[in-house]
């Protein structure tokens, strides 16, 4: 794709990702994603999303569980149930505790119906699997964007076309792992990092005195 496409088609393409975007593709188009993700949160601390484009006729918008939880909702909605978001522009879904899990879910008003479709497969009807996941990288063409994890939905109820390209993110703050038990430190690592923060907590503790002690 050029960058002299005229101002009008380009306008047209705001929701599209550029093609030279290092953008996950789904790679089966036309089946059935047989991956399963276990999305939970990395550490304490906000999830965000990036809109990163649609391919998608319905109306449809973004949503959060964390542990059942329903934290978010109506988020970076297309098509009519408010003003397209800009590509690569960012919400903050809400909080989440390192090792929550996390259900991204979209709500999708078309074809004379409406509907939720869950990451989690086992809540899905028919218990299809709408959702794509690959590890983004950091991509100097897009610098608004930091690495994370990329989504991508498939809005068919039925699966349909099966491009999982319709509503399309990147989430930052979150895992498709829960680290397994081997990845929990020894404790002679525990020690090591309990010494670091206690060194972090007295470099903290320095940095409160030290203005009231100039001040004084
Ligand atoms: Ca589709
Ligand atoms: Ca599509």
């Amino acid at each position: 794709m050029s960058i002299t496409l005229p101002i009008a088609m380009a306008a047209a393409l705001t929701l599209a990702a550029p093609a030279d975007a290092a953008t996950p593709v789904y790679p089966d188009r036309g089946v059935e994603n047989p991956a399963v993700y276990d999305f939970n949160a990395v550490s304490d601390g906000p999830i965000y999303a990036y809109f990163m484009g649609a391919s998608a006729g319905f109306q449809i918008s973004l949503g959060l569980k964390v542990n059942g939880v329903e934290i978010a909702q109506g988020v970076f909605p297309i098509n009519g149930l408010g003003p397209n978001p800009a590509i690569y522009s960012v919400s903050e879904l809400g909080m989440a505790r390192a090792g929550d899990t996390l259900e991204f879910f979209i709500d999708v008003v078309g074809g004379g119906d409406s509907f939720r479709l869950s990451s989690d497969a086992s809540l899905n009807a028919g218990g299809f699997n709408h959702v794509y996941s690959a590890a983004y990288a950091y991509d100097p063409l897009v610098p608004d964007v930091p690495a994370g994890v990329f989504v991508s939905f498939e809005d068919d109820p039925n699966l349909g076309d099966r491009d999982y390209n319709d509503l399309t993110f990147v989430f930052i703050n979150v895992a498709t792992e829960r680290p397994s038990p081997a990845a929990v430190p020894e404790p002679a690592s525990w020690a090591t990092m309990l010494l670091g923060f206690g060194v972090a907590g007295a470099g903290l503790r320095r940095c409160r005195i030290r203005p009231a002690s100039a001040s004084a």
